[in-house]
């Protein structure tokens, strides 16, 4: 199938990005990357009379330390993104993550901003974002406004971004040198979907665990940050965590799914098994971020 006749505009700034969604009452579509909107198009089952393509508004490419931690522009390549030494170096969770987000070619074309906008429950993302504690710039009309990562999933492909709004910059917290990352996942084959997995970071004074960031992806209809298990891990030494021990905890608040690729209790079963494995790495990485 092809796409229903739809009108292309490539703006050039946020304002007139916004102004152009605003007059759309609802009837324009962003397209960044296009790897997923693209068949969605051509399936028909997104049929905008506008589409707005984001990627040459000015300063929507590229990573910037700020005083907040990393910022990467909505529209920077997933490549350009893996390959970026500021992420390498201070958002190690994030790169690591990214290498399992499609293949080569997707990531050649497909956005941060367009992965963590889309809201899709399996990907790796909208997971870092939550797991790290990013902020998701908006922007519209109205003005412009901040969200934690956490409050911006609301469910499956669903944000708290209203039609008219744009995602104009995700900053990412430095958890500090020497901090522990966390990520795994599985899927039937490199660049599939995953089946379940799970991102994050652990900051570290000395020894001890002063602050927590765990999620997992494929594991409901949202990410789901792992509150109690991030709870019971800030104050215990790296030694002292018995992973085994908090992956009940760590479960807890998922909800798991059943489709054509695995059944909820794979997805639960292997989830158990893959944090105790992932958590334990962590804990005894000789060389952390
Ligand atoms: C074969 C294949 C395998 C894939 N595997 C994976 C995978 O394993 N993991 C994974 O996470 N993804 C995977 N993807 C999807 C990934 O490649 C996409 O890049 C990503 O989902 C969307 O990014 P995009 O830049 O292409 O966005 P687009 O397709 O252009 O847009 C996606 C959605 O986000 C909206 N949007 C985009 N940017 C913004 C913005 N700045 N503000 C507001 N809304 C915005 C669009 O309106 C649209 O609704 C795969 C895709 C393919 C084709």
């Amino acid at each position: 199938m092809k796409p229903a006749p739809f009108d292309y505009v490539a703006p050039r700034s946020v304002a007139e990005a916004c102004q152009i969604l605003a007059e759309a009452g609802g009837g324009a579509t962003v397209i960044a990357g296009g790897q997923t909107l693209m068949p969605l198009l051509n399936l028909r089952m997104s049929q905008p009379f506008i589409l707005v393509d984001i990627t040459r508004i000015e300063g929507f490419t590229g990573v910037a330390r700020t005083a907040d931690g990393i910022r990467v522009a909505p529209a920077t390549r997933q490549a350009d993104a893996l390959a970026d030494a500021t992420l390498q170096a201070h958002v190690p969770a994030l790169v690591q993550a990214l290498a399992h987000v499609g293949h080569h070619q997707t990531r050649n074309r497909g956005t941060i901003g367009g992965s963590v906008a889309l809201g899709e429950p399996a990907a790796e993302m909208p997971a870092v974002a939550v797991a790290l504690g990013a902020t998701i710039e908006i922007a519209s009309t109205r003005g412009t406004r901040r969200l934690a990562a956490r409050d911006f999933y609301i469910g499956p492909y669903m944000t708290a971004l209203e039609p008219d709004e744009l995602v104009t910059g995700i900053t990412y917290p430095d958890w500090g040198p020497g901090h522990r990352w966390l990520f795994r996942e599985v899927a039937r084959r490199p660049g599939d979907f995953a089946l379940t997995g799970m991102v994050g970071a652990l900051a570290l004074d000395g020894e001890r665990i002063t602050r927590a960031g765990l999620c997992w992806f494929a594991m409901g209809p949202i990410p789901v940050a792992m509150r109690e298990a991030e709870g019971a891990l800030v104050g215990q030494t790296l030694s002292g965590v018995d992973p085994a021990g908090l992956a009940e905890l760590a479960l807890s608040g998922t909800a798991p799914f059943d489709d054509s690729h695995a059944s909820a209790e794979y997805r639960r079963t292997v989830g158990r098994r893959l944090f105790e494995k992932t958590l334990r790495t962590a804990l005894e990485a000789r060389e952390a971020a």
